[in-house]
């Protein structure tokens, strides 16, 4: 090629980037902090979660060993009941846990529907780590736990008990926007909601984490998105990560955290990904979506990371060397 004729492919090739970059980034201010390594959560929790993720992140461990050290904090709580221990029960008064994991080999493991265990996302890790597969559920992933040292609790507290029976008086059965940050429900002074963790280790490699009891109240054996490799929870390696909280069934619809994480391999930040997979949301069925929550959380392969989601509300928590602290989500309500 003439050097003049470079000239004219070089100068078009940048005006149709700087046309394209417009056309997807525009007016949308990105929270960048590049320094690795990094952990994100869902929801204002997620503070105590990245806290003991950075334990593992800031002594050179891996992501993988941060984000299932992190979610196990609110799995543990009591008084977090929307995940794990202490986690509302389905209407029928059990407790069912939902958790996936995956790391930056495009390995995951899943339970769905598990009861008794306190940490499913330890037992998601050995689905993935010691089983050819990908998911187990109910009887067979409890079987799975007790023959891997896991022991049966007892996971519905005295508490979760009480709102389950007050719930039963009236027995309604109906997503409560944010209800994990409505301060007056009963269990707690704070009922919050699924944890998905999302985090990079010094090597630059990444890795997620979801964990929940679902919808409080329950259809028994209802599962939601979370535990859904591509819904509640996607990693690629080359491209970023992306999790999901809110109305499980809105998510899986549009195979959400995979949206999120294609459309940031098309080029659009972690941010406007979270926006586009609200707006399909919308345009599924736009009446409904008013009525529910949905967020989605990001982050890129350069650590930078955002959110967004269908009404106000939605928090995160970001920890990195710097700093630590709890962002509001942009919304499209
Ligand atoms: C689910 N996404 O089971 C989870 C739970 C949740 O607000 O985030 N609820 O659908």
């Amino acid at each position: 090629m003439s050097t003049r004729r470079k000239f004219l492919f070089s100068s078009a090739a940048a005006s149709l980037a700087t046309l394209a970059g417009k056309k997807m980034f525009a007016a949308i201010p990105e929270n960048t902090i590049k320094n690795d390594p990094i952990a994100i959560s869902t929801w204002d929790f997620g503070r105590e979660a990245n806290a003991e993720a950075w334990k593992t992140l800031s002594s050179g461990g891996s992501a993988l060993d941060a984000v299932e050290a992190g979610v196990k904090i609110p799995e543990a709580d009591p008084n977090n009941n929307t995940v794990g221990y202490g986690g509302f029960p389905d209407r029928e008064g059990h407790v069912t846990l939902d958790a996936c994991i995956m790391d930056e080999q495009y390995r995951c493991g899943s339970v769905m529907c598990l009861e008794h265990i306190k940490h499913p996302i330890s037992v998601a890790r050995l689905v993935m780590e010691k089983t050819p597969h990908v998911m187990l559920v109910g009887e067979g992933a409890l079987q799975f736990a007790l023959a891997n040292g896991f022991h049966k609790e007892n996971l519905l507290t005295p508490e979760s008990e009480k709102a389950w029976k007050e719930w039963l008086k009236e027995s309604k059965y109906e997503p409560v926007i944010n209800i994990e940050n409505q301060q007056h429900l009963p269990g707690g002074p704070y009922n919050h909601d699924t944890i998905g963790m999302l985090a990079m280790d010094a090597k630059g490699q990444l890795s997620g984490a979801c964990t929940t009891s679902g919808m409080a109240f329950k259809m028994r054996g209802r599962v939601g998105d979370s535990p859904i490799i591509g819904a509640g929870l996607y990693v690629d390696n080359a491209i970023g990560a992306a999790t999901a909280t809110g109305v499980g069934e809105e998510v899986i619809r549009i195979v959400g955290s995979f949206l999120v994480v294609e459309l940031m391999r098309q080029g659009y930040t972690p941010k406007a990904a979270c926006k586009a997979a609200v707006e399909r949301i919308v345009s599924r069925n736009p009446a409904k979506a008013k009525t529910i929550q949905v967020g989605f959380l990001a982050m890129n392969k350069k650590g930078v990371y955002g959110a967004y989601a269908l009404q106000k509300g939605f928090t995160y928590s970001v920890k990195n060397g710097k700093e630590e602290k709890i962002m509001k989500a942009e919304s499209k309500w």
